[in-house]
């Protein structure tokens, strides 16, 4: 991948959202830098990329952050036209899609919530 599609992903191996961008980039056979944070000692980078929620998934796209997992999704699926669609183009399955997305989200919440209090 040539320069200006640079690909870092700031995350927590543990992370469910971390875990679905990191499948899409293996999906669309995107290469990416991965940059493991340690959540209970932020590094000033991830606190400069994400000032707001402060946060894993981070994705940045030659130096430009972009944060929310669902959003990660679809900025990749839609800018970084390589490899298979994450979602269908096809406005038949519309429907389906936002069913998917909000299982996804169910999902991911759920069980870091619950590994989250696990751990702490
Ligand atoms: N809605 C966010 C959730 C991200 C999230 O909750 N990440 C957790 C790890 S699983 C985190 O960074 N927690 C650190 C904190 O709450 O300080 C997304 O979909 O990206």
């Amino acid at each position: 991948m040539a320069e200006e599609n640079k690909v870092t992903l700031y995350g927590m191996w543990a992370s469910p959202y971390v875990k679905r961008v990191e499948l899409a980039l293996r999906l669309k056979g995107i290469p990416y830098e991965y940059v493991e944070e340690d959540l209970r000692n932020k590094s000033p980078l991830l606190l400069k990329l994400n000032p707001v929620h402060q946060k894993v998934p981070v994705f940045a796209h030659n130096g430009k952050p972009i944060v929310e997992s669902l959003v990660i999704l679809e900025y990749i699926d839609e800018t970084l036209e390589t490899g298979p669609r994450l979602v269908p183009e096809d406005p038949k399955f519309a429907s389906g899609q936002a069913l998917c997305k909000r299982c996804m989200r169910a999902w991911s919440q759920l069980s870091c919530q619950t590994q989250w209090r696990r751990t702490r």
